[in-house]
């Protein structure tokens, strides 16, 4: 976790760019599901904090090893998991929002190579407010999950559950 911060943060110093009011803005574990190769599609996750004082709005992202991003939710209807498109997700000032299997994620669409277990993907949040916010996502495969529906809480990992 200290590595990622570490990376987090020298990330947002080498995007000094001028529009950088989502400095506030907080992503933790961010995460990207391992697919076989014939996948065109795979699902990107993390938890997105605002502890500024405006909402923000998350409106969509995009990938250089990605065709396209979409911003998607499951949903359970009539007892069946389907997924669906969001235009938006608002994160009020003070609050998170979690993209995690069974709930919201990045549907991330027609990848330009394989991707492996460890490898990095590199999307942009893009926001209402025409800001954008960089992260780095750890390719994991499923089984990697931490908090996970799917996990049932026997992987060890060294730093707590919060
Ligand atoms: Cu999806």
């Amino acid at each position: 976790m200290k590595r990622l911060l570490a990376s987090l943060l020298m990330g947002s110093a080498l995007l000094a760019s001028p529009v950088m009011a989502e400095e506030s803005l907080r992503v933790q574990d961010p995460w990207v599901r391992a697919a076989p190769p014939v996948a065109q599609t795979q699902a990107g996750y993390m938890t997105i904090r605002n502890p500024g004082s405006k909402e923000k709005s998350l409106v969509g992202a995009t990938s250089p090893l990605f065709s396209k991003v979409e911003l998607h939710e499951t949903i359970q209807h009539e007892g069946k998991s389907q997924m669906r498109a969001r235009p938006s997700v608002a994160i009020k000032p003070g609050a998170k929002i979690e993209l995690a299997p069974g709930g919201l994620h990045l549907m991330l669409i027609g990848p330009h190579k394989p991707l492996h277990p460890n490898d990095k993907v590199h999307i942009t949040l893009k926001f209402a407010d025409g800001s954008e916010l960089p992260v780095t996502a750890e390719v994991r495969a499923a089984s990697g999950e931490k908090s996970g529906a799917q996990t049932d809480g026997q992987h060890q990992h060294g730093h707590g559950q919060h």
